[in-house]
Formats: structure tokens, sequence, C-alpha cells
């Protein structure tokens, strides 16, 4: 397989600053080497620009929509080109707020080439907020409400798309670990009928159930993009991140996680997105990360057919 790393310093769409940081503590953690070490092909394609954090306070239920459109456009332009060139990319946040620009990437990849998407949402969040519902005006709590088309011009046309042919239904959406969903944001998860595998029904039911039915219907076709927040991770293991909420996956949940996505051989392009070294431990999260990371990519203890 070949890989692109795409890095995307910013931390334009969150609420807490650093997670400008993440690209580099991944390549710090040698994402890249460890990648090859398990036959990938990896190049790594730098950093992307865009504009600076200003630290604004919100304007109309948005902070800072102008810089993050214009971050959106470039993750969009760097991940699609991966795409077309046969590609896996990968990206590594930056915040939560640029897997709008991955993720309208790949929709567009994939409607262009007949192929079905399913997106894997790895988070503690459900970043399904609108500018009315959002209690922070934090853009990263939106990503996924502005892929379905419910969000300002400047996001939800990123691609070529429109509120009326949206980069993404809701229904190709698995969400996993979830465990912190705003008050109104809850009402319209359930309004959209999102699939969400929140930490209640893992605790219920296991990792392995919740991998078997989020991963359940995949074929041949389909593309499977995976957009991970570490923030998905319980905090006692991943501290470095801005929103941490107690209570996630254990390291052998997320390994196990991992591991089933892997199985499938159907994962097709990677979100990474904030990690926070400001507020890490010795660059411990981006360890875990790429260790997980490993895992996707097929590593595990014994020989498997
Ligand atoms: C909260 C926090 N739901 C918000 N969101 C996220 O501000 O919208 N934290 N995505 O990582
Ligand atoms: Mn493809
Ligand atoms: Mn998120
Ligand atoms: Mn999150």
């Amino acid at each position: 397989r070949n890989v692109s790393l795409i890095g995307a310093p910013t931390d334009i769409g969150a609420g807490a600053r650093g997670a400008s940081m993440g690209p580099e503590a991944l390549r710090v953690a040698n994402i890249g080497p460890t990648l090859e070490s398990h036959g990938v092909q990896v190049v790594d394609r730098g950093n992307l620009t865009g504009p600076y954090n200003p630290w604004l306070p919100p304007v109309d239920g948005y902070r800072h929509l102008q810089e993050v459109a214009a971050w959106n456009r470039a993750v969009h332009d760097a991940v699609y080109a991966e795409l077309k060139t046969g590609r896996m990319p990968i990206l590594l946040g930056g915040d939560h707020c640029l897997g709008l620009g991955s993720i309208s990437a790949v929709a567009r990849h994939c409607k262009e080439q007949g192929k079905k998407l399913r997106v894997l949402w790895l988070d503690a969040h459900a970043d399904f907020n609108t500018s009315e519902l959002t209690p922070s005006g934090n853009i990263h709590g939106m990503p996924v409400a502005c892929l379905a088309g419910f969000g300002p011009k400047e996001l939800i046309e990123i691609g070529g798309f429109s509120k009326e042919h949206p980069a993404i239904s809701p229904k190709w959406v698995r969400q996993i670990g979830i465990r912190s969903v705003d008050a109104g944001e809850k009402r319209f998860v359930h309004e959209q009928e999102l699939e969400v595998f929140d930490m209640r029904y893992i605790d219920e039911m296991g990792m392995r159930h919740t991998m078997e039915l989020a991963l359940a219907t995949l074929d041949a076709n389909t593309h499977l993009h995976v957009s991970f927040d570490v923030d998905f991770l319980d905090p006692s293991i991943a501290p470095g991140v801005g929103t941490t909420v107690p209570g996630g996956p254990t390291y052998r949940e997320a390994q196990l996680c991992m591991e089933m996505i892997a199985d499938t051989g159907r994962l097709s392009s990677l979100d990474v997105m904030e990690l926070n070294p400001a507020l890490d431990e010795k660059n411990r999260t981006a360890t875990l990360a790429v260790d997980l990371i490993e895992s996707l990519f097929g590593k595990s203890t014994l020989m498997r057919k």
C-alpha cells in the first residue's frame, strides 16, 4: 500500500490551543518508519499552510469561520490529489474541524469512482452541532453536521457539494465511543438517525459486537474512511488532547477496534485528529496513537489467516 502523510498544523476550530503541534508530535513518535515496518510505502508530503489562529470569540455561532474554510479547502485539495493518484491519504491533525475537508474529498472521490462510502467516527463527541445548537461556537464540534449538509455555505460547498446534495448521508456514518453530546445536539443526532455506538453500548455489548455491527455490510466496492479523534481514548491513557472526557475505551478495547478495522481490508483513508502535545506527558499520547495506527495497518501478535 502507498500512504501519503499530510500535516495540517492548526487549532483553528478548537476550544484549546495546541492541536497545531499534532502533526510534528506524530512524526516524532515515528509514524512514518512504523508504517514502513509493516510493508507500507510512506511519503510524507509535509505540512499544509493556512491562516494563523486569531483566537477571537464566535460570530453568529461560528468561531473563525473564514479561517476554518480556508484550512478545509487546503485539506480537501491535498487529500483529493492523493486519492486521485491511487494513494491512501493519512491526515495528521490539527483539530477535528478538518475532518470536513478530508471527508469531502473522500466523498467526491467515491462519487466519481462509483464507490460506496462508510465513515467510522471514533470520538468522545458526536461533532454534530450547528451554529444554532453549539454551546461553544467551536467548529470542531460541527464537521459531521456540515458534511451532511447542515452548516454554512463556505463549509458545505467544499468539494462541489451543496445543501441539496451534501457530501455524505448520515446513514453512511458509524460513531464509536461517544460519551459527550450537547443538549440540542442530542436531539439532532436522534432526528437524523445517526448510528451511534456510545460508551453505554460498548459497556453492555462489548467492543467486539460493536465493531461487528459498525463494520457490517462493507463490500469490495466500499471505501472505508476512519476519522480518529484521539479523545476517543480514555484520558488515563491519552491525556494529550484538549477535550478529554472520562470513561473512554481502554487500551485493549482500542486495540481490538483497530484490529477489527484492519481485518476488513477496506481501510482507504484516515484522519488522526486533535492530538495536543501541549497537554501531553512526554509525547505518550502520540506514541499510543502510532501504536494503534500500527494495528490499523495489520500489526498482530500471531499469524492470522
Ligand atoms: C462540544 C465539544 N461538543 C462543542 N466538541 C468537541 O464545543 O461542540 N470536542 N468536538 O472535541
Ligand atoms: Mn480509491
Ligand atoms: Mn471530534
Ligand atoms: Mn472529540
